[in-house]
């Protein structure tokens, strides 16, 4: 092993390390805190000095409940392990810096935009020391930590990879609202540019990860992070597939799902409105990218599997005018009450909300939206308000709220008791109980005689 490597491995085990971490969102602010709080120092960078400012005053800049983050950002300043700055000269006394900066994919052409990832590589490579290693923790598409990540340490450094200066890739996998747990108690796969390499990455994460860590080389980490988002999304296309055949032929996909999970070895997940989040409709297209090269291969299922769940918001909508114009209401007519933004159950984050999908499909089409969302600031307030005087309510979050609704009172409170479940929350009988005419995604397109129109 280098004497480099060597070396840096021993200050990591002492902890006498000193740790650069570029970016500072809701994966870089935790992984800053925790490894701070392993007693090591950590100089953490980002853009905004807004954020900056708010870390250096020993509280979290990061949205939504995160339990422990507050706490840990205030003890780690406190000691003075961490310290947050703009300054990308202060990184210079880093032996080893992470970085998790943003990594989209252009909206309309789904390509990776990495211009982040390309100024925090200029950056770090300006100061980085002789014998650094650099970890990169955003979600890549295959390939890019040797394509686009080590030509552009080697251009601001000029320093060769592998030889003056080390790279691994070991990529987050953090869930809002759970950001630290995730960290601690997730298994990773440390990505090395040689075994050494990652041997010493492992040094690092060892101090703060109590989950397993599976060492391997950068190429198999950036494709297990892709694939794994890409496998969950494709699995919940074929879900939301199957709910359209049951619609067309007038079957429940949910009972068909039901006993299909009996027969050992499926595991069909749930069809629903939508597919949201932060990592589930990028990550796919990031590791379909590898792949659109010349010569490429043909990725047509993982693209399929974004389309199908991306056209889900819209088919919500379809059975709102559907509902509307079975039971002699005109949809530019009818006001709507729409129940959840957050793109999951008992979350308050809205990225890529599959809400916001349906308010797209249904603008201009309806007379009026009302949305509720007991989780998102702009949203809450009284069910029982949003609801009142509704033509039709639409269930598009599982939220745990809405379980517990009462449907009866609901019912009574609309102008006309029609309701629209993206999410298989209630039962028929539940609902024709509480007086309701109602259609559930993935059930067949028959509208149950029943409730009273007045
Ligand atoms: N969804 C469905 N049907 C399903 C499961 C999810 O429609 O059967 C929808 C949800 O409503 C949501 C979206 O998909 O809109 C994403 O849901 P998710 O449960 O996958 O939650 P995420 O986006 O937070 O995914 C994260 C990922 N974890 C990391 O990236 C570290 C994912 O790999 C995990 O599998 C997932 O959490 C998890 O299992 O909780």
């Amino acid at each position: 092993m280098s004497e480099h490597l060597q070396a840096l491995g021993a200050r990591l085990e002492q902890g006498s390390a000193v740790v650069g971490q570029v970016g500072l969102g809701y994966v870089g602010l935790p992984v800053a805190a925790l490894i701070a709080s392993t007693g090591i120092e950590v100089i953490g960078l980002d853009l905004k000095e807004d954020r900056v400012r708010t870390i250096n005053a020993g509280r979290s800049p990061i949205e939504g409940e995160e339990p422990g983050l507050e706490e840990l950002v205030s003890e780690v300043t406190r000691s003075g392990h961490l310290r947050a700055t703009t300054d990308a000269a202060d990184l210079g006394r880093a032996d080893l810096i992470m970085v998790a900066v943003e990594t989209p994919v252009d909206d309309s052409d789904h390509r990776p935009r990495f211009a982040a990832l390309r100024a925090a590589c200029a950056d770090i490579g300006r100061v980085l020391k002789p014998g650094g290693l650099v970890i990169i923790e955003s979600t890549v598409s295959p390939g890019t930590v040797d394509r686009i990540v080590i030509p552009a340490l080697e251009a601001a450094s000029s320093q060769r990879a592998g030889v003056d200066f080390f790279v691994g890739h070991c990529p987050e996998r953090v869930m809002p609202g759970r950001l630290l747990q995730n960290l601690r108690e997730m298994s990773r796969v440390v990505g090395g540019q040689t075994p050494e390499v990652a041997r010493v990455m492992a040094t690092l994460y060892r101090r703060y990860v109590r989950g397993q860590l599976d060492v391997t080389d950068v190429l198999t980490a950036e494709l297990v992070k892709t694939t794994e988002n890409a496998y969950r999304d494709v699995n919940i296309a074929f879900a939301n597939q199957v709910a359209m055949i049951c619609e067309s032929v007038g079957a429940d996909v949910w009972k068909v799902r039901e006993f299909v999970n009996k027969s050992p070895g499926r595991n069909m997940l749930l069809p629903g409105g939508g597919v949201g989040g932060h990592c589930i409709p990028k990550d796919p297209w990031l590791l379909a990218a590898a792949a659109l090269e010349p010569g490429a291969v043909d990725v047509r299922l993982i693209e399929a599997s974004r389309y199908v769940n991306d056209a889900m918001p819209a088919h919500v909508g379809r059975l709102v005018r559907e509902l509307l114009s079975e039971s002699g209401i005109e949809p530019a007519e009818a006001r709507l009450a729409i129940l959840g933004a957050a793109y999951l159950e008992d979350s308050d984050d809205t990225r890529n909300s599959p809400t916001q999908g349906l308010l797209d499909a249904l603008a201009g089409q309806v007379a009026e939206v009302a949305v509720h969302d007991p989780f998102v600031a702009e949203y809450r307030g009284a069910l029982t308000d949003v609801v009142r005087g509704a033509d039709c309510a639409v269930v598009m979050v599982a939220h745990s709220e809405y379980r517990r609704a009462d449907l009866a009172r609901l019912a009574q409170d609309m102008r006309n008791p029609l309701l629209v479940d993206a999410r298989c929350v209630f039962s028929p009988d539940a609902l024709a109980s509480a007086g309701f005419r109602w259609r559930t995604l993935g059930v067949g397109g028959r509208v149950p005689e029943g409730a009273l129109i007045d």
